[in-house]
């Protein structure tokens, strides 16, 4: 199936990490809005761009295998959720040492609109045996691998995208576990996954998988390159653990780092999001240690979206004046001040610090 999108016009506003596979983050003021315009949506591929035949296998451990088609998907209800995503590596530079991988910055983060069919009712038409414990995701795109393997077993030269998740949170509606085939209200973009891709809220954006080509429920857990290899945690001090939810975090979106701001009062505006529950607090400091005030923080509009919270800071002294934003979870999770190093550089949620000028 070919997709008629023009790749370089698709990615002219992003902030190029690798030219291939193609990595970009989304540039700062994506932040800002609520929605992120798809064109300024960041991109995470471990691979080139696949072709994809459009159709994808659901089958394994399963009562009724089937192959499902787009428009087999577009003929089941659909449903629109808003849904941050968040790389795993997101925030990797800010970690010493330096872990090895792709060297993000603070920007693969942002927000669309996913349509789509909710996987569980995909699930319930196979019929999944009662011996499953996981359910396998695997996208089109394969080739040699870019990073070093971490698998002994990996073939470097011709590995797959795939992962799997555990089918208790494949099955539970309230997962909101979604096969997407639009974003923001248009057919997937290549970059994205076209025709379709998971979406998996409240987990760091690994999970989605793109070019999705094979559903498979699974009587054993999978130990793939990219679960069990790429995409732990390697903790210095305590056993390894699989990527899963974000985690908490909060971001200041106005003032612009390093910006001149006039005195008086200035509405400090930012977003905060959780895989691990919504967004309780988010607390400002205006000083190096303590002192945190707590900032107006809004509700979510739904559950998977990230919050808005403001802050009004008001002085009259001039010069540099530094800015922290520290957001707490309902399952009690606060940012640290320094990253939890893990060896591949993943889950860097410390807290934002930046500085303005105030004349
Ligand atoms: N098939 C496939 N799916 C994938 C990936 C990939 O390399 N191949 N990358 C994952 C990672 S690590 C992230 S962060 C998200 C990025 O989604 P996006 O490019 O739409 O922002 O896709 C996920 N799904
Ligand atoms: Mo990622």
């Amino acid at each position: 199936m070919t997709v008629p999108h023009d790749l370089d016009a698709a990615r002219a506003a992003l902030v190029m990490i690798n030219p291939a596979p193609y990595n970009a983050e989304a540039p700062p003021a994506a932040l800002i809005d609520d929605i992120t315009p798809t064109e300024l949506h960041y991109v995470r591929s471990n691979f080139a761009v696949p072709t994809h035949d459009g159709t994808v296998e659901v089958g394994g451990a399963v009562a009724h295998p089937t192959v499902l088609t787009l428009d087999d998907l577009r003929a089941m209800p659909a449903h629109e959720y808003t849904v941050t995503l968040e790389c795993a590596g997101n925030g990797r530079l800010g970690m010493r040492p330096l872990p090895t991988g792709e060297p993000w910055g603070d920007f693969a983060v942002s927000t669309a609109r996913w349509t789509g069919v909710l996987l569980h009712e995909v699930l319930a038409k196979v019929g999944p045996s009662a011996q499953g414990v996981e359910v396998l995701a695997q996208g089109a795109d394969h080739g040699p691998y870019h990073l070093q393997a971490i698998l002994p077993e990996t073939d470097q030269n011709d590995l797959t995208f795939i992962r799997s998740l555990p089918l208790k949170h494949a099955v539970d509606p309230a997962a909101g576990i979604l096969i997407a085939y639009e974003m923001n209200g248009k057919p997937l973009e290549r970059d994205h996954g076209a025709p379709f891709r998971l979406i998996v809220p409240h987990w760091y954006a690994v999970a989605s998988v793109k070019w999705l080509k094979r559903i498979e429920v699974l009587s054993e857990p999978y130990a793939g390159e990219f679960q069990t290899g790429h995409y732990m945690y390697q903790w210095p001090d305590r056993p390894h653990e699989a990527v899963t939810l974000m985690r908490a975090r909060a971001r200041i979106t106005d003032p612009a780092p390093g910006s001149t701001i006039g005195l008086g009062s200035y509405t400090v505006r930012g977003k905060a999001w959780s895989g691990t529950g919504p967004i309780t607090r988010v607390d400002v400091s205006l000083t190096g240690e303590g002192d945190w005030q707590p900032a107006q923080l809004e509700p979510a509009r739904s559950d998977y979206h990230w919050q808005d919270w403001t802050f009004t800071w008001h002085t009259n002294n001039v010069g540099r004046h530094t800015l922290r934003a520290r957001a707490t979870d309902a399952a009690g999770n606060v940012q640290p001040d320094v990253p939890a190093w893990n060896r591949l550089g993943y889950g860097n949620n410390a807290i934002e610090v930046i500085y303005v000028d105030r004349r």
